[in-house]
């Protein structure tokens, strides 16, 4: 069996491995359920799947850091919100939108998700789409929630992305629908989309649209911030249909289980502990995520065993060196986050494919 090795901050050269298939049923814990598919504004893209689209095939290669520096900082911070671009959302905000997020915080939807996105309010010169005054802002909804209602606003005129944070105070509201099931949105490739037509006079040069998303399954609220460019010369990439997800080669099966919570299992002699997660699932394919834990005494290397009960393919890995033998996927520290002081924590994480359940999960300690 090929051993294949990813790192940190490498280009991958991992793809593909495969973890053959084997038994070992151990355990058998529960995965954090995370919905799957949701959605987002993909034209004018947001920020995050902004980010997705032009560097989640290569999204350890360094040029990001000059080519889109943006972006360079979001995959730093959180490669996950980028996973999870269709997850922007909060709960029970009772259309309170301004209650719920502070200025300065609207790109993250103030914080949500534990701070996944919040990389996504940072200030700079994040790359911009292109649009004239009349444009379509296209939602993608993975999951048919439809809408509740959809608005969009536009910053005013003098107001400057590149270098000041955003503000309920800066927004216009430019369009807006109302009650819009998923049965009158258009087929997309894994969902649904619509296009909102908006128009946006005296604009010129570059602007945010912030696009807010009422979906109507229960009181989920989605905050998108796009940058745009009126009057710039590129056309806008309107037509392209959102992608899945990260690259897959293995054909869809079912989605790896999603229900509780994980365990951890005792740590034997060594100082550490791991969790196992998943992230986010889509067809085909899954996220998994991994939390490594010291135990009482500080560590300076880890190593955590995975034994998936049937076959995996696993594509990527961040944040660990990962290889596979059989049915037993080992991942290591890479250089930057093996030392960790007593009861610290490091995450590191892949993107599998095909169906799992869940594995056993191990960890040692060096
Ligand atoms: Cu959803």
């Amino acid at each position: 069996m090929p051993t294949l090795t990813t790192a940190g901050r490498r280009p991958l050269g991992l793809y593909a491995l495969v973890v053959a298939v084997a038994a070992a049923l151990l355990l058998t814990t529960a995965l954090a359920n995370v919905a799957s598919a949701h959605g987002s504004v993909v034209s004018p893209a947001s920020r995050a799947y902004g980010c997705f689209e032009r560097w989640g095939d290569r999204h350890m290669a360094p040029e990001m850091a000059t080519e889109d520096p943006m972006c360079y900082q979001a995959w730093q911070a959180d490669p996950q919100a980028m996973w999870n671009w269709n997850g922007l959302f909060r709960e029970g905000v009772g259309g309170n939108h301004q209650g719920a997020i502070p200025d300065g915080q609207l790109c993250s939807a103030g914080r949500t998700q534990n701070g996944r996105y919040n990389a996504m309010d940072t200030i700079g010169n994040w790359q911009a789409t292109s649009i004239n005054n009349s444009f379509n802002v296209r939602l993608f909804d993975g999951a048919s929630h439809g809408a509740d209602y959809i608005r969009v606003y536009v910053t005013r005129q003098g107001f400057n992305p590149i270098t000041q944070a955003l503000g309920w105070g800066d927004l216009e509201l430019v369009a807006q629908i109302g009650n819009t099931p998923a049965s009158q949105w258009q087929s997309a490739p894994d969902g649904v989309q619509i296009d909102i037509p908006a128009t946006a006079p005296g604009r010129s040069g570059r602007h945010m649209v912030y696009t807010i998303w009422q979906a109507s399954h229960f009181d989920q609220s989605y905050y998108f911030c796009s940058d745009v460019n009126f009057g710039g010369s590129n056309p806008p990439p309107t037509t392209a249909p959102p992608t899945t997800p990260p690259p897959t080669t293995a054909p869809p099966t079912t989605p790896p289980p999603t229900t509780p919570p994980p365990t951890t299992p005792p740590p034997g002699s060594a100082g550490c502990t791991a969790t196992y997660s998943v992230a986010s699932t889509w067809s085909g394919g899954f996220q998994g995520d991994v939390r490594v834990t010291a135990g009482s005494s500080a560590i300076s290397g880890w190593t955590v065993t995975l034994n998936y009960p049937s076959g995996q393919t696993v594509q990527q890995a961040w944040n660990a060196t990962v290889s596979a033998s059989g049915s037993t996927v080992t991942a290591r520290n890479v250089s930057y986050n093996g030392s960790l002081a007593a009861g610290a924590s490091t995450n590191f994480g892949f993107i599998g494919s095909s169906a799992g359940g869940t594995p056993s999960v191990s960890c040692t300690a060096s």
